[in-house]
């Protein structure tokens, strides 16, 4: 089994904050002359992904594509769409062996999603390589998945879940279906990860010393678990120059240097109606120009409300000159990186955080769903921005406009706030930049791999 250079295949579940940074991994990992493979279930459950599957490999034609096709699940109780397609997907993996048995060159390692670890690493096994989990979440997101599921909790400590050599967790900040006696994908699919940490050779991060350094160091040091696989920050990881769907960038490119907070909730993340009026009432109070992408429905295929539909018309009359609201695909990376972005209202979804810190842009984090409270501790702890806990999860309460206006004046105008954005920017441009920290793990990752 010699070849000259090693050969990887990422495989990431479904969902845009899954395929995006396993994309930007094989694209880096293509640009160190590893051969890669990407393999996607198919089909896709989002147009966002199809395009950006397509878009991607036009772009690379170096890295090889699989398709796996996947059998469709029913489920029998319902669930999030995304989540059932993750079932569907763990449900075929048995017929993906004979598909990569006969790479050439040989493989010589496999990065997982967290949620097909366990059915990948006998598949790797057979294949007598190393199966590394390529994180889409922070890593202290990791510190309550290694703890679950959790132990019953006492009278004394019925608030909080305690993570070993860390600072618990309010419970407030755990996911709900994590808490919850009925098991829904997530939680089962979390359950089984959890008992697959010990068989990985390493967990990749997309994350950085210094934003995590506290998490980071208790799980090296093994006082999260004892036995632990290394935990290998490669972050932030670097956007890989897709250009795609409807560009605001014209209207951003004639706009005063940080003028404008930039609203987005993510690919999945569909607010409702009143929330939606709320907060643009509330933008357009704060005085600031706005960019806003707005959702209408969890899956991108089935969003077909029109702005007007959603928004009232004295809202878009009223804003017109300036704020723009889009509805659809924009490439956030372009629009996080622009001079004119002077703050991001955020879901705090993994990637979307990475990216802030990035490029240094105070967040107001708006955590709603899933690991989003645990990411927006990190974004408040690190000091790249607010986040009114008290806000709670997705409609568990209408925040108001002026609740709204005050915070986004806040990280528009608090200049302190700025200077501390800046600084994990910076902070996060080194850890990237030659011989930081992230650049040297990948490279170490990458040589132990040599074949
Ligand atoms: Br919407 C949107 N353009 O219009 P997250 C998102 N993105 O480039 P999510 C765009 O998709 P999970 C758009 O930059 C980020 O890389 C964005 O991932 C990009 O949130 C990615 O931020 C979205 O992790 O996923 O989609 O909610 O639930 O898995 O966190």
């Amino acid at each position: 089994r010699q070849s000259l250079q090693p050969h990887i295949a990422l495989f990431p579940t479904a969902g845009m904050g899954h395929l995006t940074p396993f994309l930007r991994v094989a694209a880096m990992l293509a640009s160190y002359n590893v051969t890669v493979t990407v393999i996607t279930a198919q089909p896709t459950l989002s147009a966002a992904e199809s395009d950006t599957i397509a878009s991607f490999f036009a772009i690379h034609p170096q890295i090889k594509r699989l398709d796996f096709h996947i059998v469709p699940y029913n489920s029998p109780t319902p669930d999030d769409p995304f989540f059932i397609h993750w079932e569907a997907t763990n449900r075929s993996l048995h017929l993906l062996h004979p598909l990569i048995s006969t790479s050439s060159p040989p493989l010589t390692a496999i990065f997982s999603d967290f949620g097909l670890a366990t059915n990948m690493i006998p598949i790797a096994d057979r294949l007598q390589i190393p199966t590394f989990i390529l994180l889409t979440t922070s890593a202290r997101f990791l510190s309550v998945m290694a703890n679950y599921p959790f132990p019953e909790l006492s009278d004394t400590d019925a608030n909080h879940i305690q993570i070993p050599g860390l600072t618990n967790i309010p419970k407030s900040s755990i996911p709900p279906q994590l808490l919850r006696p009925d098991k829904s994908i997530f939680a089962s699919t979390l359950a089984s990860t959890v008992s697959s940490f010990s068989k990985v050779k390493g967990i990749l991060l997309n994350s950085f010393e210094y934003f995590e350094s506290e998490t980071i160091i208790a799980f090296n040091n093994g006082q999260v678990q004892p036995g632990f696989p290394p935990v290998l920050p490669i972050g932030p990881i670097a956007p890989y120059g897709l250009v795609q769907g409807d560009h605001p960038l014209p209207w951003l490119n004639d706009q005063p240097a940080k003028s404008v907070v930039y609203i987005s909730f993510g690919s999945r993340t569909a607010m409702s109606k009143d929330q939606i009026r709320a907060l643009g009432d509330g933008l357009d109070r704060s005085g600031h120009r706005f960019l806003w992408v707005l959702k209408g429905n969890k899956v991108d295929k089935e969003d077909k409300e029109a702005l007007d539909e959603l928004l009232s018309n004295s809202f878009l009359e009223r804003t017109k000159n300036k704020g723009i609201v889009v509805k659809g695909w924009v490439s956030q990376e372009d629009i996080l990186q622009h001079p004119a972005v002077g703050g991001f209202v955020s879901h705090c979804g993994w990637n979307s955080v990475t990216e802030a810190a990035l490029h240094g842009v105070p967040m107001l984090a708006w955590p709603l769903n899933g690991d989003q409270r645990i990411n927006a501790g990190v974004v408040e702890k690190s000091g790249l921005g607010l986040w009114e806990r008290e806000w709670g999860w997705a409609g568990e309460k209408l925040i108001n406009e002026q609740e709204i206006a005050e915070k986004v004046k806040v990280i528009m105008e608090d200049e302190i706030l700025r200077a501390k954005a800046s600084n994990v920017g910076k902070e996060a441009r080194k850890a990237v930049g030659k011989d930081g920290g992230s650049e040297k793990v990948l490279a170490q990752v990458i040589n132990s791999l040599n074949p």
